[in-house]
């Protein structure tokens, strides 16, 4: 029988079949291959109990898709959410979400929530300026005035999608407007540092009636802030930006990476880029740098290391660094190192404050 996992806690994986949630263990052949499963995947079960609603996994069918933060697998789309205010409204980091959906090619909106608050520094405005012209659809929301319902209802129609953004900016609240049967825990920005305090700690992916015949599968996720581009070369990061990767075919040189003047076609037509975005780009090609560098100059060999970690909960913590060890590598092998990484499937994000 085959299910779909939508939530994963402490060891066990909870796997829609046919509306029915079953709770599952893995095989023993799988947690010895060290197979990771995700929210989003479809996995084979076998042992079905269908007293107790148990079974286990025996198996991870292809994914479409996948992305690391937030985990989740098979997606069509990703909705980002900002609020208007309380989280202040950063671009910058809108600008990262952005780009960091753009490396795994999944189609990314933007949501801007809280839209009922004061719109003191015309950020409205500015965000559909920014955003609209380089083909981002955007929907203001508004949780209190019940603002923008149908118009994203009918983005999260039929699809799967997952509803990220930092905490506090009203992913579980939206979800609770959508359908009011979710019952999904919130709670408000601390007064003290106009920050969420991560009310949503796992991803889980919902299905949710939308009225009116509309059916959707949504993920909340836990807010988090501190995607980095420590993971991909310089040269990659232009991709990220639709605006400079179509002007990027012209400048002079071909490894142009667009900050100096010498015959970059980018720079020429700087007047077409915001500024905001242009000043993200920068910062993210400089972090890029920084991980070039690192893996380039230092003659220690990189590693991608993947470590379990049992925490105190019992809860199974996945964590992705970069380890580096004191040999020295071959330049044939730094090469080969060099491509791996710079291969956009294989980026991957560090950190996490959760
Ligand atoms: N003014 C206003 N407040 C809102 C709106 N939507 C949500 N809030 C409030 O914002 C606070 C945070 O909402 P949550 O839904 O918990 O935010 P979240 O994004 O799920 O946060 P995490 O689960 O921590 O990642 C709550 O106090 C909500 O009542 C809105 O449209 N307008
Ligand atoms: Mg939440
Ligand atoms: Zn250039």
């Amino acid at each position: 029988m085959i299910g779909s996992i939508v939530k994963i806690h402490s060891n066990f994986y909870y796997a829609n079949v046919e509306g029915n949630i079953i709770e599952c263990k893995i095989r023993e052949k799988l947690k010895k291959e060290k197979a990771e499963i995700y929210v989003g995947d479809t996995a084979l079960l076998e042992e079905i109990n269908y007293e107790s609603n148990q079974a286990v996994i025996t198996e991870i069918l292809p994914r479409k898709n996948f992305i690391p933060r937030p985990s989740i697998a098979n997606i069509d789309q990703v909705i980002i959410l900002a609020a208007l205010d309380q989280p202040s409204l950063d671009l910058m980091q809108l600008d990262r979400y952005l780009a960091s959906i753009r490396l795994y090619n999944i189609p990314a909106i933007i949501c801007i929530n809280k839209s009922d608050l004061d719109d003191v520094k015309g950020m409205k405005d500015q965000i559909s300026s920014i955003y609209e012209p380089i083909g981002y659809k955007i929907i203001f929301t508004s949780v209190i005035k019940g603002l923008g319902i149908d118009e994203l209802k009918d983005v999260f129609d039929s699809k799967i999608s997952v509803l990220a953004g930092a905490s506090g900016v009203g992913k579980s609240s939206l979800l609770n407007m959508l359908n009011p049967q979710l019952k999904l825990k919130t709670n408000p920005v601390s007064a003290k540092t106009s920050r969420g305090i991560h009310s949503t700690r796992h991803v889980e992916l919902l299905e949710i009636s939308l009225g009116n015949d509309k059916f959707a599968q949504i993920a909340d996720t836990p807010g988090f802030s501190n995607l980095k581009f420590d993971n991909i070369m310089p040269d990659k990061v232009q991709e990220l930006f639709v605006e400079i990767a179509e002007l990027s075919p012209d400048c002079y040189y071909s490894d142009c990476l667009h900050l100096e003047d010498d015959g970059c076609n980018v720079l020429v037509n700087i007047n077409k880029i915001a500024l905001s975005r242009y000043e993200s780009y920068k910062i993210f090609v400089k972090e890029a740098m920084e991980f070039k560098k690192k893996i380039t100059f230092s003659g220690q060999k990189e590693e991608k290391r993947i470590k379990i970690l049992d925490v105190k909960d019992k809860e199974k913590i996945r964590i992705v660094k970069l380890g580096t060890k004191t040999r020295e590598t071959s330049r044939k092998n730094q090469k080969q190192k060099l491509s791996f990484i710079s291969s956009l499937d294989d980026a991957y994000y560090n950190g996490d404050d959760e």
